[in-house]
């Protein structure tokens, strides 16, 4: 009987672990850069940690056919192909071809191995991260700065933003559910 129980107490409490694991799934938005138009997530859970993948890059001056992705851009003209220069906030100016998040610039992490992400860093492959993002119960507004007047709306392609719960929010989400049942039951 007593054995009955605890794995009866084992299931409810497996099923508790994984409700918010299953609950809290990625979400994958695509934010064009024509015309720039702002795209909004779903809400993110008020306190929870995200990791927030932003990949592929985008033409934003088709005269040149020059190239930028989330953090980095390529200087004008690209004949010869000039390097890719980080997009940091310079008084004065706008942030251009930075990734928006809420209308606020951010210092998006590159990686040059594929795993290893740091700020300031170009990423070869055009993925960027953003690490421990914690949610306020709102949606997040993603935008492409490019706003030097609607003569240069000329962009064309898209950045694929994926937006992940941490593991270590999950664990608390799971471990707030156990809590819950051990409090039940006293
Ligand atoms: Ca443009
Ligand atoms: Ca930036």
């Amino acid at each position: 009987m007593k054995s009955f129980k605890f794995s009866n107490f084992m299931v409810i409490a497996a099923a508790c672990l994984l409700f918010p694991v299953y609950q809290a799934k990625a979400e994958v938005l695509y934010v064009d850069s024509y015309l720039t138009p702002t795209v909004m997530s779903s809400p993110l859970v008020t306190g929870s940690q995200y990791t927030i993948i932003v990949t592929g890059t985008y033409v934003y001056d088709s005269y040149y056919n020059t190239l930028a992705d989330a953090e980095w851009a390529q200087n004008n003209p690209p004949i010869p192909p000039e390097p890719w220069v980080e997009n940091r906030h310079v008084a004065g100016f706008a942030d251009l071809q930075d990734l928006l998040i809420d209308e606020v610039p951010r210092d998006w992490w590159g990686t040059t191995d594929g795993e290893h992400f740091f700020p300031h860093t170009y990423s070869p492959s055009h993925e960027y991260r953003l690490y421990d993002f914690i949610g306020t119960g709102q949606p997040l507004a993603f935008r492409i700065e490019d706003s030097w007047g609607s003569a240069i709306q000329d962009n064309n392609g898209s950045l694929r933003v994926e937006i992940i719960p941490e593991p270590a929010t999950l664990l608390l989400l799971g471990l707030g559910g156990l809590a819950l049942l051990r409090k039940r039951r006293v």
